[in-house]
């Protein structure tokens, strides 16, 4: 039996805006904001990090710790993690990402400018690694369907939101696949989640595990995480689309709210931030309140 598709449409949108700063038509906002909250990934065909000829040189596996095998930079504090080089190479490294993580943050506040204010800038990374073949736990493994939860970093509801940007030099795509609505997925594993061991979020903040404490709304998002990448039946059978990113593109989602797997591609740049629930044009739409429609219960 072949799996059910989704027509790209109900997961994708395009926009065509040629520049990090704009310029943006009116409607643009009210369509982007109505397109995130719903779930679906918009797509920006021509908008191109441009890297210096001295700076493709890190477009090699080599340029992160081959342990980590992504670069991660936090631009409030300036600085960078994982990065493999001499002091000049990191040096070069830490601005590159640096106008990355600005570019994202432009992008961002000119195209969805009612999230400004209460807008928090997370992580950038930047992933030289080719992502398919990669041995992974199934719970690492990111080529599996799932809806973004970290399990060191609680949100308490917050929304994550997330700019891609597939830097390949050799014409290859960033291949993803889209999966159900959160709606769906949610009914699928609320029912399996295990209960949340009293206590338990208190003691995983004291030993540092967490960077806040893990609220009952972060315990059942990293349990529909895991319990989508770990069952091999829902990621054969699920209902699901592929797209390929192609290179000098980029692309925007809720990822706690898309399901999405990467199943290959090599080098990107990617900008996290978060938005607090009641920043959204419609609440309603967060995976916080439809996980407490469906619990019948305050979750965080
Ligand atoms: O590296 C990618 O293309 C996306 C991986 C992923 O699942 C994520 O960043 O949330
Ligand atoms: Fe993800």
């Amino acid at each position: 039996m072949s799996r059910p598709e989704r027509d790209i449409v109900e997961v994708l949108e395009t926009l065509d805006i040629a520049g990090w700063g704009g310029p943006v038509h009116t409607n643009m906002e009210s369509s982007a904001i109505e397109a995130l909250e719903d779930g679906r990934v918009i797509h920006f065909p021509r908008l191109a990090f441009a890297l210096s000829t001295d700076e493709g040189r890190f477009l090699v596996p080599a340029a992160a710790d081959a342990g980590a095998k992504n670069v991660s930079f936090d631009a409030q504090a300036g600085a960078l993690k994982h990065a493999a080089g001499s002091a000049q190479d990191l040096a070069a490294m830490t601005a590159m990402m640096q106008r990355y993580s600005e570019h994202a943050v432009a992008l961002v506040r000119m195209l969805l400018p009612r999230y400004a204010d209460a807008l928090e800038i997370g992580r950038t990374s930047f992933r030289p690694a080719e992502i398919a073949g990669r041995a992974l736990s199934a719970r690492k493994d990111d080529t599996r369907l799932h809806i973004d939860a970290f399990p060191s970093t609680p949100t308490g509801g917050k929304r994550i939101l997330r700019v891609f940007t597939n830097v390949n030099p050799r014409g290859e795509g960033r291949h993803w696949r889209l999966g159900a609505p959160f709606e769906e997925v949610a009914c699928a594993f609320v029912g399996k989640i295990p209960r949340q061991v009293p206590g338990s979020a208190r003691v995983l903040n004291l030993l540092g595990a967490t960077k806040a404490s893990r609220t009952p709304y972060d315990h059942m998002m990293l349990n529909i995480h895991d319990g989508m990448k770990l069952d091999d039946a829902y990621q054969r059978d699920a209902a699901q689309n592929e797209f390929s990113f192609p290179p000098g593109s980029t692309w925007i989602a809720y990822t706690d709210k898309v399901s999405h797997a990467a199943t290959s591609g090599q080098h990107l740049f990617e900008q996290t931030f978060y938005l607090p629930v009641r920043a959204m044009a419609d609440p309603s739409k967060s995976p916080l309140r439809i996980l407490e429609r469906l619990a019948g219960r305050a979750l965080a």
